[in-house]
C-alpha cells in the first residue's frame, strides 16, 4: 500500500504550492492529509484533483502518517516536529529549527540524496531558499573544480517572506503607481508608501533593502549566516569560506545570487558551462549576446535553477563568476521538500 502524507502549513505561501507541486508529480502517496493553525481549519484545497479539507494540526491528526512534510515557522516545527514523530512520521521540515542539528541531514536530492537513511531524529531538515536557488548550481562545479570560497550577493523576492511580503509589495506599488517624479528625492518614496511596510524594515517599491532574516552576530544577518553554514553542510565542507550579503528586491518570486566562486584548480568558463549543462536540477541560460540570462521573471513557476552569465574571474583563473535564479517557493521550498519526501516515499511502499 502507498504511504500516507501530511502537509503541516498546507495554506501558506509554500504550503499553497506544495498542493499544486503534489497535484504535477508522479503520485506515490496514498492518502494526503492536509493540516494548518485552528484559523484555516475547515478550509477546502484542491490537492491531486481532490477537495481536501484543511484539518487543524493536533497531535491526533498525525496519528497514521508516514511522512509529514512541515512548512510552518521555527517555533512551531520545533514544537510539532517531534510529536510527529513520536507519532510514527517521518519528518521533512523547512523551517529553520533543526538545519543545523548534527543529528538532522540536510538534503538536496540532487546532491546529498543518500543522507534521507542517516536521521536518528526522525527529522530531515530542507535548505534555505536562497541557499537552494545557488547550491544546485554550485555543486557540479564543486565535484569538478574543488570549491574553496564563495562571495555572494543576494537578490530576494517578497514571497521569502509569506503571502505577507507579496501583499506589501503589491499594496506600495498600487500607492506609487502613475507618479513619474517619484524616486527623485530623498524621503520621498517612504513619504507615498507611508507605514505599511508589511515584513520589510523599509519600502521594497522603487527600492532594494539590504536585509533579510533577523539580527546575527556582528552585524550578519540570520540570512547571511544561513547561507554560509547551511552551504558549509550540504558540500560537506565544514572549512568553506563564505561572505554573502542579503539583499530584498521588488520581486514577487524568485531568488537570485550573484555568485563569486573560488576553486582549487583553474577553471575555463566554456568547461564551465558544460558542467552545468549536464548537471540535474539546473538550466543553462547563458546569451548575453541575445539578451538570454537567467531572471526572476522567467524562472518563477519553474523547477531549476537557472544559470548564466558564467565568466572567468579576470584577476583569478581559478575563480569563476555567475548569476543563478531560483523560485524561492519550488525548488527553494515546496519542491526540494517534496523531493525529498518521495526519496523517502520509495523507502516506505510496501509492494
Ligand atoms: C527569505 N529565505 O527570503 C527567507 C525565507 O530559513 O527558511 C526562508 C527562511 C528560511 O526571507
Amino acid at each position: 500500500s502507498l504511504p500516507t502524507l501530511a502537509v503541516v502549513g498546507a495554506t501558506g505561501a509554500v504550503g499553497t504550492v506544495m498542493c499544486q507541486i503534489l497535484s504535477s508529480r508522479r503520485n506515490v502517496w496514498g492518502e494526503i492529509r492536509l493540516l494548518a493553525s485552528e484559523r484555516s481549519a475547515g478550509r477546502r484545497v484542491q490537492c491531486r484533483g481532490e477537495e481536501l479539507t484543511v484539518q487543524a494540526l493536533t497531535a491526533d491528526a498525525l496519528d497514521g502518517v508516514d511522512v509529514a512534510m512541515f512548512d510552518v515557522p521555527d517555533d512551531v516545527s520545533a514544537q510539532w516536529a517531534p510529536v510527529a514523530v513520536s507519532r510514527g512520521a517521518v519528518v521533512v521540515d523547512n523551517s529553520g529549527a533543526f538545519r543545523m542539528d548534527r543529528d538532522v541531514p540536510l538534503v538536496v536530492p540532487e546532491i546529498n540524496p543518500d543522507q534521507v537513511r542517516n536521521r536518528p531524529r526522525g527529522i530531515i531538515a530542507n535548505a534555505n531558499c536562497t541557499t537552494l536557488a545557488m547550491i544546485v548550481a554550485i555543486a557540479p562545479l564543486h565535484r569538478e573544480y574543488g570549491l574553496r570560497e564563495l562571495v555572494l550577493a543576494s537578490y530576494q523576492a517578497v514571497s521569502g517572506a509569506g503571502q505577507a511580503g507579496v501583499d506589501a509589495l503589491h499594496l506600495q506599488l498600487g500607492k506609487i503607481a502613475g507618479d513619474r517624479v517619484l524616486g527623485s528625492r530623498a524621503g520621498d518614496v517612504r513619504q507615498a508608501v507611508g507605514d505599511e511596510l508589511g515584513p520589510f524594515p523599509a519600502p521594497l517599491a522603487l527600492n532594494v533593502v539590504p536585509w533579510a532574516g533577523s539580527l546575527a552576530d556582528d552585524g550578519w544577518s540570520t540570512e547571511e549566516m544561513k547561507l554560509r553554514n547551511e552551504s558549509r553542510k550540504i558540500l560537506g565542507l565544514p572549512d568553506l569560506k563564505v561572505s554573502a550579503t542579503c539583499v530584498r528586491v521588488p520581486v514577487v518570486t524568485g531568488h537570485s545570487v550573484a555568485v563569486h566562486a573560488v576553486f582549487a584548480t583553474e577553471v575555463d568558463a566554456e568547461s564551465a558551462r558544460e558542467v552545468v549543462r549536464n548537471a540535474p536540477g539546473v538550466i543553462l541560460v547563458d546569451d548575453p549576446a541575445s539578451g538570454e540570462f537567467p531572471m526572476p521573471i522567467d524562472a518563477v513557476g519553474t523547477d531549476p535553477s537557472w544559470v548564466g552569465r558564467i565568466r572567468r574571474s579576470v584577476d583569478d583563473p581559478r575563480a569563476l563568476d555567475l548569476f543563478v535564479t531560483g523560485d524561492n517557493l519550488r525548488k527553494g521550498a515546496a519542491l526540494n521538500t517534496a523531493q525529498i519526501a518521495e526519496l523517502l516515499a520509495k523507502d516506505l511502499t510496501r509492494p
